[in-house]
């Protein structure tokens, strides 16, 4: 591989978010002729809490007909499925024994998920870093566009990186994190101090990707905002601030051309604009993710060629840490 190497992954855990959209997605395709681009669709990431396996097997298919709507082009990136390149989990193995617990402990997503579990935490949620280190450590990446959830992730991984090159020799590129100038942590329509997340059991907080025009629309006129009543991208009106970063995102105008376009009107009308906005932006990818589901034979082709690709590279690293760690050659 001669150009630098882009990778990011998303779990098929349920259906995704307009943050998965803005925060990652929406930004994968333009990397695609500068960059060496692989984009894996991370079900061994998704396991990590429980899920149904028939509607895991659909969710997964979804995610790819999502990534063929978002503009990826798999003659131009490697789009794969993780459980199809076990050097994953081979490579995830080694580092586990170079990673310390105290590290692990300290993640804000593992804190998270793990809250209200008492002992029946799986050990899968606590060593989800470190699989996500030997996703990106597999093929030599520069460059991880995620949204800021996983920044600490991308720090640990590259902690990883330089110990394992500290300890074996370089092995390693220690990649670097690639955020959104604007939307790399969308939040919560009903909650706008949590970020908006897939697995929210309350479907008013999240704009789903698949929301027909009119729930958009309706979920966008009741997200919480405040009772101050004037536009402004302020810490007091974080509803509001979620709502303009969104627009900014979608449309591309500056948060201050946005406040100024809306000043002294409420929130009505900019609310009612920003559903017609995101309805607008997220029909095209919707009628193209349909067609895409419709053929089956396509997306298990495309899978099955990136598992392949992707292999290919996967493997090459691995052999190299093997030796380095001193298993013997086979
Ligand atoms: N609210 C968000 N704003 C911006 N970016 C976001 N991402 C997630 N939520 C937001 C980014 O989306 C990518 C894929 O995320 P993931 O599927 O790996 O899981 P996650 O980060 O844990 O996202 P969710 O939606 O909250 O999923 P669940 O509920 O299953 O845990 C990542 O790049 C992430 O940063």
């Amino acid at each position: 591989m001669s150009k630098k190497v882009i990778y990011s992954g998303i779990q098929p855990s349920g259906s995704l978010t307009l943050g998965n959209y803005i925060g990652a997605l929406s930004n994968f395709a333009q990397f695609q002729e500068e960059f060496d681009c692989l984009y894996c669709i991370v079900d061994m990431h998704a396991i990590t809490v429980e899920q149904e396996p028939a509607k895991l097997r659909q969710n997964a298919l979804q995610l790819l007909a999502l990534y063929l709507a978002a503009g990826l082009d798999p003659k131009k990136s490697i789009v794969y499925i993780q459980s199809h390149v076990p050097e994953h989990a081979q490579l995830e193995w080694v580092l586990n024994t170079i990673t310390y617990m105290g590290q692990l402990n300290r993640m804000t997503q593992f804190k998270d998920k793990s809250k209200n579990r008492g002992d029946n935490i799986p050990v899968g949620l606590f060593t989800y870093p470190v699989l996500m280190a030997a996703d990106i450590l597999l093929f030599q990446t520069d460059y991880v566009p995620v949204g800021e959830d996983q920044k600490q992730h991308l720090e640990f991984t590259r902690d990883i990186a330089e110990r394992f090159n500290n300890r074996y020799s370089d092995t390693f590129v220690v990649p670097e994190v690639y955020l959104p100038k604007v939307g790399a942590r969308i939040m919560s329509l009903q909650n706008p101090e949590a970020k908006m997340s897939k697995s929210d059991s309350d479907p008013n907080a999240s704009i789903f990707l698949l929301d027909p025009p009119a729930v958009i629309k309706k979920k966008i006129k009741r997200a919480v905002t405040d009772s101050i009543g004037e536009m402004a991208y302020s810490d007091e009106q974080l509803g509001l601030r979620n709502l303009i970063d969104i627009y900014s995102a979608i449309t591309g105008e500056t948060t201050d051309e946005i406040v100024e376009k809306y000043k002294g009107q409420g929130y009505g009308q900019f609310k009612e604009d920003l559903g017609e906005f995101v309805a607008n932006k997220l029909s095209p990818l919707q009628e193209r993710y349909n067609e895409y589901l419709q053929n089956k034979e396509l997306l298990e082709e495309i899978y099955r060629d990136g598992a392949q690709r992707a292999s290919a590279i996967a493997q090459k690293t691995l052999r190299k840490v093997y030796k380095k760690v001193g298993f013997l050659p086979r």
